[in-house]
Formats: C-alpha cells, structure tokens, sequence
C-alpha cells in the first residue's frame, strides 16, 4: 500500500489546505461535502517522501493559522445556518440566571461577589428550543428524530465525511439507537462527531474546577489543550463558584461536544445538601443547561431505592459521586429517585433541544473485588429499561460503564449492556484493571479501555494519573488523553475500522526506512518523541542517519534486513538468504561480537 492510499479517513470529498506553509510537517486541510458549509477538519502530515497521510482532527479552530480564534469572543457558530434552516425552532427569552445559579450564594463569604470580568463577553444570543405548535407541544428536534424520518442532516453527512463511511450507514446506526450524535442546538460551534461501535472509539477528556482551585481561563486552556490532543469530547465536571459562568466559556470555545453531570450544579444550588434536592431545582438546572447548549448530560437515574441496600457489603460501597448523591437522597427520603420517577419530563426537555442521554453508573464498581456485583448489574437493568422510554421520545441516548473490573471480568460487561440495552452505545470509564497502582492509573485503566474498546464500547471516559489523589493539571490532561488515544486506536485497529491500520502502516514505513521526521511527524505526540530521541543522537544528520539509537550505527536489524534487500533485492531464493546471513554472521564476529558498538569506531 502506498503512502497516498493511506489516507485515513479514506473518505470521499476533496482536501482543500488551510495555506500553512507545508515545510513544517503537517498542516490543517478541509474536506469538503456536498455544500460549501460542510468543510471537515484534518490533519495532513507530508511525509519527505513527497506524500502524505490524512489523520481525524479533534482540536477545531484553535490550530488553523487561518482564523483568528479569540476566547472572548467564541468560536464561530458553524452549524448555525443548518439548525435555523430546519424551520423547527424557535427562539426565546430564556432563564435568568442568578448569581447564586452560578455557585457564588454559598461559597463566596463576600456576599455574592461575582468576578464581572468574567463574564462571557461574546456576541448575544439567545437560546433556542423546539418550536411550540398550538396545543403546546413541540417535536423532536434531535439527530434520532431525523433519522428516524429517513433524512440526513448535514451533521450525518459531515461525520461520515469525517469518518470515511456512507452518509447513509450514518443515518441508520442513528436511526437504530446505536450511535448517537451529540449536538446541542444551542451549540452550534461544534465540529459534529459520531459515537458508535460501527465508528472509531472516542475519548472523553474530563476538566472542571472545583471549589476554588482553579480558574475560568485555565479551565478553558485545559479544554482547547485536551482537544488538541485528541480529546472527542469534554466534560465540564465543575462545581463550586463560577459554574455557569465557566461553563459558557467553555461553550462559547470548545470545537467538541461538551457533556456536564447537571445534579452537581443543582446540588451546589441546595448549598450540598444532597436530601434538599428535588426535581424542581434539578429541572431548572437542566434546562439552564440545555439552553446554554450542554450536549449531553449525565443522569443517573439508574440508582433506585431498592438498589442501595445491594452496596451494603461492598468492599468500597458507592464510588460515582451522582451515584452516592442519589443513594443519600433515597435513603433520606426513603422514596423512589425523582430522577426516575420524572424520566418522561425529562425526556420531553432533553429533545426539544437535542441534548443526548449518558446514563450514568451511579453503582459502578470502586473496586476490582465489587466487580460485576448485583448491584452494578441491578442498575444496569433499569439503564436499559430506561434507554427504551428515552428512544420513545426520539432522544438520543448512551450508557455508562465501569469503573474498576478485572480483566477476566470485562467482557461480560459489554455483551450484558449490548443486550440489555438494546446496542444503545457503551461508554465506559477505563476500566481499571487493578487497583493496586495510584498514580499510575491511567495505565490500570488504559489497559482495561482498550480491551472494552476492541470488545464494541464506543467512548472511553479518560482515567489521569491524578484518580484517586488530586485534580489533574495540563500534563496530566494530555498523559490522559494520550493514554486513551492508544487504547482507542488499538481497539480501532482490532476492529479493522476502515482506514485504522493505515496510519500504523505509514508510521512503520517511516521507521523502517529510517524517514526520522516523518516518524515524529506521524506520531501521535511528535514532541515527545522528538525530545527523545534528540536525547540519546542530538545531532542534526542523526535524523536521516540510517541506524536507530537502539542498536547504533554498526549493528541494527533494520539496517541488516535493507542491506540484505539491496544486495540479493526482495525476492531471495533460500540459499540466498542463507548466504547473506552468513555474510552478516562474519561482519559481526569480526567486530569483536559486540551487540553496540562505540558512536565513534
Ligand atoms: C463515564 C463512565 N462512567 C462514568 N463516567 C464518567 O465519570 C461520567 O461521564 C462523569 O464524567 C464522571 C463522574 O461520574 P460520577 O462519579 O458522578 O458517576
Ligand atoms: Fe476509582
């Protein structure tokens, strides 16, 4: 296979270059659909062999020379033009939001002193929702609702340009509940993405402040920066002072889906409290939401009264934070979750302005001994029952996963939710595959995400080195992310995803042939493997030299294998490559039988 063919994806539509200079490595290309406003982002590495490779591109505007990209001001509004087409919206005043909405009430002793500059500067706008016909009612403004009718949106026609595949494979695995494809229609800024088994794996990258510890501008560097390096969607975890206001920048700037967990602002909203919450409270919270364009929301509707008292003899009890808080409010309470009791109303909210369902795993396993436990399993029932009421009302809807499993144990997680939840997409956090190593748990956990991943799980919630003992800071955001992007192309690799495999072979091209710039350029963290390498052969020529550093210039199989190649060419007879073994069996003998050899001899 050539280096040309190796395009991944291998998608119809014609590349367009962003005018970036090519000497650099890589630049930003277009594909373009079948209207001039469906340009899909990728990167294009040019290879010094004169082609090139075309990888998926997750990091927006922010890496195109071409647009000035301004914080205060937002992204532009993409998708825009195609939502107000439709002619089945329509916009509105909106909630007001008050300052203690925004976290300030109770964790500013000031008073509700709020930081003005924060504020989101950016254009005006007004939220829209599903136009309200005579009788009230309003229709399903989701990407299931068109499916279902047999349209394809441009959203379906861009990711399938984005993921080389048929428009129309994309509007079926929609159609089927088995793919959704998150799109606020109050976030028109977002590249649209598909998550799916039938689709490359996707990694979610979670950020947030919490309480104080950080700021509105890291929060949204630390969204551009996950993007950057592969993050398919964030997750705006935040709680604490801020919090809606954080959650517009984020918005305003993010070229990704942004997903949110609404009972922890609605818990903020009850000074944490967990048994003050009600459904009123945690209604509003999910319609400020919906309206400032969260595009898909975690709901763990799944914990039930009766399933608290199964957690009773775990070896680590309620781990997921929604999980305990729910847990607390039904024992306080002793009634059923009013998450669970209002699912219909909230389904009515969430497809009126497609916002797609994440089922949470409120009773997932903390540990590797609570593995696959009759509560994690009892929750995972009602997830299904409950993704069937969702699709219902035509609302897109995925489910969540554990959590810490042992490797034996993992599969029975993704067939039992396939089939339970009718294929509805998987989305899982890791799992870890021990729990034996803080620190070092985006490894436990890539492990066990790259197994789930190859097994059908659709998006990998990322793990950082962080879990279980702080909040991750930039370098541990992009150790997560890159972490996750292995196992997510590991498993798309399994998979046989049209196009996976070509990016390894182009990259192994490149080593083989000892085209050194074309392998950082192709990896997928070309700096650290620059810096690496620059360590050990600092020297300029080194990066053209044909040895590796791992053997040195006198002895290096690679090196062998070309020479053999070279001299006999490829199609050798047995008694050749007998004879240029030998050959190469005296140079080594004759060089003292030294595997590395001094850099200067
Ligand atoms: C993903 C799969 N299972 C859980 N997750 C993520 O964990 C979820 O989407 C959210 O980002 C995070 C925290 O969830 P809990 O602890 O509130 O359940
Ligand atoms: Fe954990």
């Amino acid at each position: 296979m050539t280096m040309q063919e190796s395009r991944m994806p291998q998608g119809p539509g014609e590349d367009e270059t962003a005018g970036q200079p090519i000497e650099i490595g890589w630049h930003k290309g277009y594909l373009s659909g079948s209207r001039p406003d469906i340009r899909v982002p990728v990167r294009r590495v040019h290879l010094t062999n004169g082609k090139d490779v075309t990888l998926y591109d997750t990091s927006g505007a922010h890496t195109d020379p071409d647009i000035d990209t301004e914080v205060r001001r937002g992204l532009d509004p993409l998708r825009e033009n195609w939502i107000v087409a439709r002619g089945d919206t329509e916009e509105y005043p909106g909630r007001e939001v008050r300052p203690e909405d925004d976290g300030v009430k109770h964790t500013s002793p000031r008073g509700g002193l709020r930081n003005l500059d924060a504020v989101f500067p950016g254009r005006p706008r007004l939220p829209r929702r599903a136009r309200t016909a005579a009788d009230g009612s309003r229709p399903a403004v989701t990407q299931l609702g068109y499916a279902l009718r047999g349209e394809v949106t441009p959203e379906m026609e861009y990711v399938a340009l984005r993921e080389g595949l048929e428009p129309e494979t994309v509007r079926e695995e929609i159609a089927r509940g088995r793919a959704v494809l998150p799109a606020n229609i109050n976030h028109p800024e977002i590249e649209p993405m598909i998550i799916g088994r039938k689709f490359l794996v996707k990694v979610n990258a979670n950020i947030g402040n919490s309480a104080v510890t950080s700021s509105i501008e890291e929060e949204v560097e630390k969204m551009t920066w996950a993007t950057r390096w592969g993050a398919d969607t964030v997750m705006d975890l935040s709680t604490g002072r801020n919090i809606h206001t954080t959650r517009e920048w984020i918005l305003r700037n993010s070229p990704v889906p942004i997903g949110t967990v609404p009972l922890y602002q609605a818990l903020e909203k009850v000074e944490g409290r967990a048994e003050e919450l009600n459904w009123e409270v945690y209604r509003d919270t999910v319609i400020e939401q919906c309206e400032q364009g969260v595009d898909y929301m975690t709901v763990h509707a799944g914990v039930l009264l009766r399933h608290v008292p199964l957690t009773a003899n775990r070896r680590t009890g309620i781990v997921s934070r929604g999980g305990s808080i729910m847990a607390a409010w039904c024992l306080a309470h002793h009634r059923e979750s009013f998450l669970y009791t209002h699912f219909e109303e909230l389904c009515e909210i969430l497809r009126s302005y497609d916002v797609t369902f994440s089922l949470g795993d409120g009773l997932r396993p903390g540990s590797v001994a609570d593995a696959n436990d009759e509560a994690q399993f009892a929750e995972l029932r009602t997830l299904g029952e409950l993704t069937g009421i969702a699709r219902q009302h035509e609302v897109q809807t995925m489910v969540e996963g554990p959590g810490h499993v042992p490797m034996h144990l993992i599969k029975e997680n993704i067939d039992l939710q396939q089939e339970i939840c009718d294929e509805a997409p998987f989305y899982t956090l890791g799992p870890l595959t021990t729990d034996i190593a803080p620190g070092y748990d985006h490894i436990t956990s890539g492990i066990g995400a790259a197994m789930i991943g190859w097994w059908g799980t659709a998006m990998l919630c990322y793990v950082t080195p962080k879990e279980h003992l702080g909040l991750p800071n930039r370098d541990d955001v992009k150790t997560g992310v890159i972490t996750y992007r292995i196992a997510a192309h590991a498993a798309d690799v399994a998979k046989g995803h049209p196009g996976a495999r070509s990016w390894d072979d182009a990259l192994s091209d490149a080593r083989f042939e000892f085209r050194w710039e074309d392998q950082f350029n192709l990896a997928l963290d070309p700096e650290t493997a620059r810096e690496f390498h620059d360590e050990t052969l600092p020297a300029e020529p080194a990066k053209t030299a044909h040895f590796c550093s791992m053997c040195g210039p006198k002895f290096c199989s690679m090196k062998i294998s070309h020479e053999i190649r070279r001299d006999h060419g490829t199609d050798m007879g047995a008694a050749e490559i007998e004879a240029g073994m030998a050959q190469k069996s005296r140079e080594f003998n004759e060089s003292g039988n030294r595997v590395y050899l001094p850099m200067a001899d």
